[in-house]
């Protein structure tokens, strides 16, 4: 149903008071009717002769959260947002935007542009559009930086950062923060200044905070950072329109914004980044889930195992606020595991991102134990002890014996089959996989995998979990490696492939980073230790389902590990170290020749756009087989599974993503010609077959013609 601009935006006055407020569901984004209301309203307002002063809300505690975002790259209609504030700066009566809840993007430019602001403890605002690769075009970024200063300014929208209403009058964005309704104080806050009379401020006239600013900081910040935004276009054209607000005069900064913004709308970044933020909200949705099926309340979680993922995901949890239990096998493996979860602490208090009283209130919500038994009210429990099937099972069976009826049962396993985990309990239905990335208290992703008899509400609740505790809830089906190490399998190994073909780890690391990962396959595989893998491999071997004498077989893992080269901890692996420093090794390359001579392989020179074609066509031609597997919901959850776990650069919004940027027919002709040269490893995914033939994308949407 489409919303009227005299709906979008209400019209009520309270004595001599005009209320205009935004009711534009779901969160008052500045949409055209929402706009065409506040245009509408301002007018009537200023008309009415017997308003004095306005005051503008948000319905529902929001205020507004920003553009549209859903208009990106469509026609724009209506109004644009710099005619309301045109109208709100200009009025003759004082306007106040009163803040209840989140004011972001180009909602807190609309209220920047009103002569006052006042907000709810509770809010919260900021100027995000960084995260959408984008920067402030509604005049953020030029009034922001009049108010607060440069320095304040680079650090608040480059990192685009969510401030409390507490802080935002610190900085001066905020004239008075009340605990009471925010209505009240915003109307007699109103009054007051009408009572007092204009002219009132104007934000993008005020010079004291930019005068004489030293420019030598906009040139730091961009070298500072230069690597770190390699691809990116936005963050560029934020420090670009900052130093324009402390060097050109007020409407000369905003053109400069308007045209910097544009910039930054065109560019492919933007709509990956749109793209990602739309696959995060719709990978928490789970489909053909019944409205009736709520998720069970969690209010103290069990964890089993309090080595390096234990102890993260223990510290997830409490930092939300949820009681836990670590249970561990002996006492001393507790202790280092609390060691470990403390320095963690004491870490970030050094950083200053965490204070030593909010450290105290974590730490005070973690009880330790080595008795099964003190979980019996948790109600949910997570195993995160060592990849070994008995064990689990074990582990497993005991906690169907000591927990509440209905508790959820969680294993962290990354690769295990999670129904027969659930074979060990009478409850098959209680129990699924959380699957965290490690450091588990700093990645964003969990794998929630379903079992085959995981029910509806199990399902629900790990998902609901997963916001509980900030991290951003993809749901995977069943099967060898779930989503991520799937993928990731089908990469490494195209990885290895490459170097048996002639190219090094630090040329395929090189292309991985150029392409925007934060670091190659080989360091990434360094510094976590090759030895599980490789423990991991024997087993399959043993199990008979891995044939190491396979002719697609890549056996350099297995020799460097067997050469007692473990990664970074041991001083060598894929590289050699010196202390952190990698640098390649001779030694793997003649490994290397040795392995390529026995497999009758001439090595050859390989670029850098072969290298980046295959390790991604592989790992999406493994993607789309998961996504006709329903394995994946939907190939955006693919996206989000690699941009929040794997490192994928969040600007080109994640490997099927890339995959439709690039065209699938393109890719398609990659993957049958090395099908044509490798053989069944690179045969296509019939997923693939059939979109480029029925010219659709990934969710079966016609692709138009370019
Ligand atoms: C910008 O402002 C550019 C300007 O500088 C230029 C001006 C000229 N538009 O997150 P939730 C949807 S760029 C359209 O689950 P929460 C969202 O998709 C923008 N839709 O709720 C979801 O839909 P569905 C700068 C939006 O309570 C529903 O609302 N602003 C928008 O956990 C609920 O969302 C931002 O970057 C939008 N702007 O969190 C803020 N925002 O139900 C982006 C949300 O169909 N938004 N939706 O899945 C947020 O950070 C969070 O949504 C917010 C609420 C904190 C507001």
């Amino acid at each position: 149903m489409s919303i009227t601009a005299e709906d979008a935006v209400r019209y009520d006055v309270r004595d001599d008071v005009a209320i205009l407020t935004i009711d534009f569901p779901p969160v008052n984004a500045l949409g055209a009717p929402m706009r065409e209301g506040m245009v509408q309203r301002l007018r009537q307002a200023e008309a009415d002769a017997a308003v004095r002063a306005i005051v503008v809300i948000g319905a529902n505690d929001r205020f507004v959260a920003g553009a549209d975002i859903r208009e990106f790259g469509k026609a724009k209609k209506g109004p644009e947002l710099v005619e309301i504030q045109t109208m709100m700066e200009e009025s003759r009566k004082p306007v106040v935007c009163a803040i209840d809840g989140h004011a972001l993007g180009g909602g807190l430019e609309l209220a920047l542009a009103a002569p006052f602001r006042v907000a709810a403890s509770r809010a919260k605002i900021g100027l995000p559009e960084v995260n959408l690769g984008l920067l402030p075009g509604g005049g953020g970024s030029q009034r922001l930086t009049r108010i607060v200063g440069p320095e304040v300014a680079l650090d608040l929208i480059l990192e685009g950062k969510h401030i409390s209403a507490a802080k935002g009058k610190e900085l001066g964005l905020i004239d008075e923060v009340t605990d009471g309704p925010v209505i009240d104080t915003a109307i007699a806050f109103a009054r007051a200044k009408a009572q007092h009379g204009g002219p009132f401020p104007k934000t993008i006239e005020r010079t004291d905070k930019v005068a004489g600013t030293d420019p030598s900081i906009f040139k730091t910040t961009r070298e500072a950072n230069a690597k770190k935004w390699q691809g990116m276009v936005a963050p560029f054209k934020i420090v670009d329109c900052i130093e324009a607000a402390c060097t050109l005069a007020p409407r000369e900064g905003l053109a400069f914004e308007k045209e910097a913004f544009q910039v930054c709308l065109q560019a492919p970044s933007r709509a990956a980044q749109v793209h990602l933020f739309f696959a995060e909200r719709q990978a928490a949705k789970i489909e053909g889930l019944s409205a009736s099926v709520e998720p069970k309340p969690i209010r103290k979680v069990g964890i089993i195992g309090a080595g390096t993922m234990g102890g993260g995901i223990a510290m997830s949890c409490v930092n939300a606020g949820l009681p836990v239990v670590l249970l561990e096998a002996a006492p001393d493996a507790l202790d280092a595991g609390m060691a470990k979860v403390k320095s963690n602490y004491e870490i970030s208090v050094k950083r200053g991102s965490r204070s030593q009283a909010q450290v105290d209130k974590a730490l005070g919500l973690i009880t330790t134990t080595l008795d099964y038994t003190d979980l019996a009210d948790c109600d949910l429990v997570i195993e995160a002890v060592f990849e070994n099937m008995a064990i689990k099972k074990e582990i497993f069976a005991k906690l169907d014996e000591v927990c509440k009826p209905g508790a959820i049962l969680a294993t962290n396993t990354s690769a295990l089959d999670i129904d027969e985990i659930a074979s060990a309990t009478k409850r098959p239905e209680d129990v699924i996989g959380t699957h965290f990335f490690s450091p588990a208290n700093v990645m964003k992703l969990l794998e929630n995998v379903r079992g085959t008899k995981s029910s509806p509400e199990t399902i629900a609740t790990v998902m609901a979990f997963g916001k509980q505790v900030g991290k951003v809830p993809v749901l995977a089906g069943n099967c060898e490696g779930f989503i991520g190490n799937r993928m990731l399998r089908a990469y490494g190994t195209e990885a290895e492939h490459l170097l048996e073909e002639g190219a090094t780890p630090s040329s395929i690391d090189k292309a991985l980073k150029d392409f925007g990962f934060p670091m190659g396959i080989f360091l990434m595989r360094d510094m976590s230790g090759l030895d599980v893998g490789y423990r991991m491999r024997q087993g399959r071997i043993e199990a008979g389902t891995l044939d190491p004498n396979a002719p697609d077989y890549t056996p350099l893992a297995d020799r460097i590990v067997e050469a007692g080269r473990l990664g970074q901890k041991s001083g060598a692996g894929y590289y050699k170290y010196e202390g952190r420093d990698a640098t390649p090794d001779p030694e793997v390359e003649s490994m290397l020749k040795t392995i390529a001579k026995k497999k009758g392989i001439t090595r050859r020179e390989i670029g850098e756009e072969e290298i980046v074609n295959r390790i991604l066509g592989a790992m999406v031609n493994e993607g789309a087989k998961i996504l006709d597997e329903r394995v994946a919901q939907r190939a955006s959850d693919i996206d989000v599974t690699y941009a929040f776990g794997y490192g994928f650069p969040k600007y080109r919004g994640g490997p099927m993503f890339w995959a439709q940027q690039k065209g699938l027919d393109k890719l398609l002709e990659i993957i049958r010609a090395n099908h044509a040269r490798y053989g069944d490893r690179w045969k296509p995914a019939k997923l693939i077959e059939e979109r480029v033939a029925s010219r659709t994308d990934w969710n079966g949407a016609t692709i138009e013609a370019a």
